[in-house]
């Protein structure tokens, strides 16, 4: 096992890496920007060093500066979180070339799954149900384009290959509008992405968003870790996630998680990784998959008890995992809220000083977050300041224990969203379970102006 990780992040996932770390007898190195000097992690680290101004591609996007600080403390792998370089392949490469281990996917599979027209032809090989569409990159040819969309039926969208997580993308109602579409995301992938090509796909018009969590060994040894429903978002930021995902029969989950694990097998993927579905009309499309770890771990790690970032760091290392599919049991119900400090009405980020902080507590409420009485939090970076996230062994009981959890949070000084979570936790059809991807920006139209 390794003695010493470098943690290329900041934040509540610098502090979840740094917990797993130490209760694995690892050391750490945190790097961390002139704006997070007075961060909980860096003031929590066994080695802190700074790496540059606060803006991201100076600090936490700055290559050379992390690795070379990996050089220096001696660290033997570089752990990238979420977000920032967590999916950059060249990254993924240099921290290896620098004779480190990168704690995650290879360097091929990041590159393979960045690539959303690859990644699906990777698993419509591999079995996986993907959204009808194109097969592979659009044409040039506006007849062939036409052709296509008919054949696929209207509504369709068309989606950048480089873009992902929302980003470059377009839908089509009529024929009439096609063309236009194409030529403009086209236009729009190739200046955001440095690629222009992009594919279509039929629109589904009201899905649910239903994800898979897997882990993976180097011995091509796969798992899949139960399904997370994300569905309840805003402009493709996640707010609430749980698991198990509300009324979906688990033979068809199961189906799909197989179905997921599977294809890690097939492609010798390695590492904890997501795949996303969409679920609509009791059938599951695949849509993309995330390389990384993601914000909403917790939440499978409290329905299986597996500890996600041990494992991630495990398997780095070499190690088998530790347990088979038949060990993986999943037991209850978990919820998450992501607290973000934000204007509750217009969502305009609201950073500035944490006057008072007070987490919850009690029986199945854990809070993942790095913030304390007096911190201030900076405007560089995402908003998302922590998460609440809760077991009970009914979906009812977690919802009773969220509410409480809610209740009991104080956060002072800076605007936060926890007034929407608590009205959302006893929201009807919320309450009821399954609503689906546009169920939160149709309530927010309702209920605030
Ligand atoms: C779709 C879709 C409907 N039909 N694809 C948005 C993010 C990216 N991961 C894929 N996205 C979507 N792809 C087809 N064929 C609707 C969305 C979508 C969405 C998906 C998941 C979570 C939130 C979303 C919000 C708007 C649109």
């Amino acid at each position: 096992m390794f003695k010493k990780i470098l943690i290329a992040n900041r934040g509540e996932i610098a502090l979840r890496i740094q917990r797993a770390c130490r209760e694995m007898g690892i050391e750490s190195v945190v790097v961390y920007s002139e704006a997070d000097r007075e961060a909980k992690y860096v003031k929590l680290a066994d080695e802190a060093v700074c790496i540059g101004p606060p803006a991201s591609a100076q600090s936490y996007l700055n290559m050379p500066a992390i690795i070379a600080t990996a050089e220096v403390t001696d660290a033997e792998a570089i752990h990238p979180g979420y977000g920032f370089l967590s999916e950059n392949a060249d990254f993924a490469e240099r921290v290896e070339r620098s004779g480190f281990i990168f704690i995650g996917p290879t360097p091929e599979s990041i590159r393979l799954m960045g690539d959303k027209v690859s990644a699906k032809q990777a698993m419509v090989r591999a079995g996986v149900p993907c959204v009808p569409g194109s097969d592979g990159v659009l044409p040039e040819d506006p007849k062939e384009i036409l052709r296509i969309a008919r054949a696929v039926g209207y509504p369709v969208i068309v989606k950048a290959a480089g873009g992902g997580g929302g980003r470059g993308m377009r839908v089509v109602h009529t024929e009439a509008a096609l063309l236009n579409a194409v030529q403009t995301t086209r236009a729009e992938a190739g200046a955001a992405f440095g690629n222009p090509a992009v594919y279509l796909e039929r629109f589904l018009e009201n899905p649910r968003h239903v994800e898979i969590q897997v882990l993976a060994d180097a011995q091509r040894n796969a798992v899949w870790l139960g399904e997370r429903d994300c569905s309840m978002q805003r402009r493709h930021q996640k707010i609430i996630e749980e698991a198990p995902a509300p009324g979906i029969a688990r033979r068809l989950i199961e189906r799909i998680g197989e179905r997921s694990a599977g294809a890690c097998k097939k492609i010798g993927y390695r590492g904890a990784g997501t795949f996303e579905f969409l679920y609509e009309g009791g059938e599951f499309y695949f849509i993309e998959m995330n390389t990384r770890l993601q914000v909403e771990h917790p939440v499978t790690e409290l329905v299986t008890g597996i500890d996600i970032v041990q494992m991630q760091i495990r398997v780095a290392a070499g190690e088998k995992l530790p347990f088979t599919q038949r060990q993986v049991a999943m037991r209850g119900h978990a919820i998450e809220c992501r607290i973000n400090a934000e204007d509750p009405y217009r969502f305009v980020p609201s950073p500035g000083r944490v006057t008072l902080w007070h987490a919850p507590g009690g029986p199945g409420v854990r809070v993942d977050s790095h913030v304390y009485t007096n911190y201030v939090v900076p405007s560089n970076y995402d908003s998302m300041i922590g998460k609440i996230i809760v077991h009970g062994d009914t979906r009812e009981q977690a919802l009773a224990r969220m509410r409480t959890a809610l209740q009991e949070t104080v956060v002072e000084g800076i605007q936060t969203n926890l007034a929407l979570h608590r009205e959302l936790m006893v929201d009807a059809k919320f309450v009821e379970g399954g609503t689906s991807i546009h169920y939160l920006e149709g309530w927010l139209a309702q209920h605030r102006r």
